[in-house]
């Protein structure tokens, strides 16, 4: 199908009818698409030609712009939102108030029922193919109607080239493309589609899959169109290392600690899936040589170029070496007492966060482990199964799987500090009532069991970065749910959160700061740097220990100063110290450049608004340092106002400017100066003319550039940041102006 015959099709194509056939349920922040035929639709083959027509809904072209807008939720639930035009009000104040009114209460449309607001967190390519890899091996197919979507999402965001990189917007890379072309197979895509064809040419082009990186080998070899002899070992016998040892993975970064846990059970059982015909058949279509003939072992660290960010230290090699000599001769009471802790580990975790486990890579792993261990018709399977779907996100580019069981909390705690910043109370209290008692709920009010025996931080007082079903604290989701608490009780909102639970929020913050006053994003660092030689996940940076960011630690700084402020009295020597370390730690970050490094987002807009935040908070305004992160700041910004970042700027750790002024880049950066109240009225303004005039007539503001990211090198929708960043600048803005029209200028 050519790009014009789509074209054509989805204006014949009445969309909404179909994108309402599915519905978002949501409970506790629990989010789950579900899908109903129309009720005139019966027999199977009214079903299938129904579902072939609803594709069609789905075409989307990522040729302008790669980003979906959330629209199949977003028009559903803002189709009653009036629509005006942008103000042309001369008095600027009021042209800001207007936008915020309006931006807030299309915001306030978005809320669900239960408080939070639910959105778009997809944009890595590597973990839907998972996810229907690990379905199709244990015989656990979606509906059909997911099917058909989740193809839809794969074909939308295939690359001219044929292939798919590692996120939406990266270029094609053997990991992205080798897995969407598994995952088409298993969906029903024959080889000798054109979009397929495409593809494996991408991929024979590119030397065939064989080089395809540690986690892809991995899939590939449960699926059975690898071999596990082509792996490195993913030994589990290290979990019975000493405790303090660096190696044990109990000081890994919790993310690869929990996926490096039930891959160790996959690989010391070797787990493997039916060799069915359509195995067969891949293992005849993704390599450039008879399968039989592949000499695995010589590709155990053979990895494509397009995509080796991270190339393996001699070292590793060295060390995977001796492991793998030692897997030949392993001790079977090792290996089967290692393999009875992992097992119990496993159980654990599916139980701490009621099988949601902390991520999407997991939670799929886990599911593997618990049908291989349980059996498919056991209940441990079936509530995993069941989890799967809180993953699974519909837009109007297709199904696809979020990279957390949703940003909920994190949302949510933002949302009502722009909405409390700019007095929204007044206008839409039932929206802020409602996020304030999706927060109270949402605090970790219990510890899980058996916590240290299991790596665990403690819990209680802390907030996670999604739902209390999922329940790991982080470091900063527990400092923006204290801060998001505490600007409601001063604007008068809610009062079920107690003096004891916000102190032992305050707690948790205090216990989790690391010794160089930093804080890292869900426990103490555990490992050094040195660790990261050990890294064999070769698309990912910075993975193996959790270390201590500057987002993170800015977002403890002001937690601890506004709640200091407000009980002054409190573990106040512990406070006091632990700010003025925070201290130190940001402005030891600060570069050379007066930027900070942004870690999960992109990128030094979003870490310079983090660094500028803390020294304001902490009463250094108009330090030199300050000075220099806004002159920085200043020297970046647009001739129209604007700040934009490309994603480019998080891979190779250097500002690299976006072709557009991007939203939230811009939001960020005025935020930041703002903070320090710096002193560039026209700067400042000329920003906040430039968000308000993106702004749509019903108070949404566009989709542009992919603005999160994880390890430096993937990118993850954040689909609020486009409507909260804008309001939080311009509640802000309205302040400074006031401040300003009575000639406060802060030097
Ligand atoms: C997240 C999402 C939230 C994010 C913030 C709270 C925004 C940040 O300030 C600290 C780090 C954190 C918690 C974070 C870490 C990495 C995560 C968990 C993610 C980006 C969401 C998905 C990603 C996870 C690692 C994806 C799975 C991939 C692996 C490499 C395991």
């Amino acid at each position: 199908m050519t790009e014009t015959d789509l074209v054509e099709i989805k204006s014949k194509t009445d969309r909404a009818p179909f994108w309402n056939l599915w519905k978002l349920s949501s409970h506790r922040g629990r989010q789950v698409w579900n899908f109903s035929f129309p009720e005139h639709i019966q027999t199977d083959e009214q079903k299938q030609a129904f579902l072939k027509e609803m594709e069609y809904a789905f075409i989307f072209s990522k040729k302008e712009n790669a980003n979906a807008a959330d629209r199949v939720l977003r028009e559903k639930h803002t189709a009653q939102i009036p629509h005006f035009s942008n103000s042309t009000a001369e008095n600027k104040s009021d042209a800001a108030r207007t936008a915020f009114e309006k931006g807030a209460r299309f915001y306030a449309g978005l809320q669900q029922t239960d408080g939070h607001w639910a959105g778009d967190y997809g944009g890595p390519h590597f973990l839907l193919p998972g996810l229907i890899v690990v379905s199709y091996i244990t015989d656990s197919p979606l509906p059909l109607s997911h099917q058909t979507l989740v193809k839809r999402y794969m074909l939308n965001h295939q690359n001219t080239d044929g292939g798919w990189g590692l996120h939406i917007e990266d270029e094609s890379s053997m990991f992205g493309t080798v897995m969407q072309y598994v995952a088409l197979r298993i969906l029903g895509m024959k080889p000798d589609a054109p979009e397929m064809q495409n593809a494996s040419n991408w991929i024979k082009e590119h030397g065939g899959a064989v080089s395809i990186p540690s986690w892809g080998k991995f899939y590939l070899s449960v699926l059975g169109a690898f071999e596990w002899e082509g792996c490195n070992t993913l030994i589990p016998e290290l979990w019975l290392l000493p405790r303090n040892w660096g190696l044990h993975p109990g000081n890994y970064w919790c993310h690869t600690r929990m996926v490096y846990l039930p891959m160790s059970y996959c690989y010391g059982y070797r787990v493997k899936g039916t060799v069915t015909d359509l195995v067969r058949e891949i293992r005849s279509e993704i390599y450039c040589e008879p399968y039989e003939n592949i000499r695995w072992k010589k590709h155990r660290f053979h990895v494509h170029e397009t995509d080796s960010y991270v190339k393996p230290a001699k070292l590793l090699k060295g060390i995977y070496g001796a492991l793998n000599v030692y897997e030949k001769i392993n001790i079977k009471a090792l290996r089967k007492k290692a393999l009875k802790f992992v097992w119990e580990y496993i159980h654990a975790e599916d139980e701490h966060t009621n099988y949601i486990n902390i991520g999407p890579v997991n939670q799929v792993i886990n599911s593997l482990a618990v049908w291989h261990q349980k059996g498919k018709n056991s209940e441990e399977f079936k509530k995993h199964v069941e989890r799967w779907y809180d993953y699974l996100w519909v837009a109007e580019d297709g199904m696809k799987m979020n990279g957390y069981n949703g940003s909920q909390l994190w949302d949510a705690a933002f949302a009502s500090q722009a909405f409390t910043e700019g007095g929204a109370d007044k206008f839409i209290p039932e929206t802020l009532q409602k996020a304030y008692d999706f927060i109270d709920d949402t605090q970790v009010k219990e510890e899980v069991r058996d916590h240290r025996k299991f790596f665990r931080h403690d819990s209680v007082g802390g907030w996670p970065f999604s739902t209390s079903d999922h329940g790991w604290p982080i470091t900063d989701c527990t400092a923006e749910g204290l801060s998001s608490v505490l600007a409601f009780h001063e604007a008068g909102i809610g009062n079920k959160v107690s003096f004891e639970r916000l102190a032992k929020a305050a707690d948790l913050i205090l216990s989790f700061q690391n010794p160089n006053g930093g804080w890292a994003s869900y426990e103490r660092q555990r490992a050094g740097k040195w660790l990261e030689i050990m890294n064999p996940a070769e698309v990912f940076g910075d993975i193996m220990a959790d270390y201590p960011y500057t987002e993170c630690s800015s977002a403890c700084i002001r937690a601890l100063c506004e709640f200091r402020h407000v009980y002054p009295d409190y573990r106040k020597n512990e406070i006091n110290q632990s700010i003025k370390n925070g201290i130190r730690f940001i402005k030891q970050k600060q570069l050379e450049d007066g930027s900070w490094l942004g870690s999960w987002a992109v990128c030094f807009t979003y870490g310079t608004w983090f660094g500028l935040t803390a020294l304001a908070v902490a009463g250094e305004k108009n330090s030199t340092e300050a000075q220099r992160g806004c002159a920085f700041l200043l020297n970046k910004q647009n001739a129209d106002g604007s700040w934009g970042e490309s994603y480019r700027s998080s891979v190779e750790k250097r500002y690299i400017a976006h072709n557009d002024g991007q939203i939230i880049n811009t939001a960020w950066a005025l935020l930041g100066l703002m903070a320090c109240e710096y002193p560039a009225p026209e700067a400042i303004e000329k920003g906040i003319r430039f968000l308000i005039s993106k702004q749509e007539s019903n108070g949404d503001w566009p989709q542009q550039g992919i603005s999160g990211v994880f390890n430096f090198n993937c990118m993850i929708t954040y689909t609020s940041y486009r409507n909260v960043f804008p309001l939080w600048a311009l509640a802000r803005y309205i302040k400074t102006k006031q401040r300003w029209d009575k000639n406060q200028f802060y030097l």
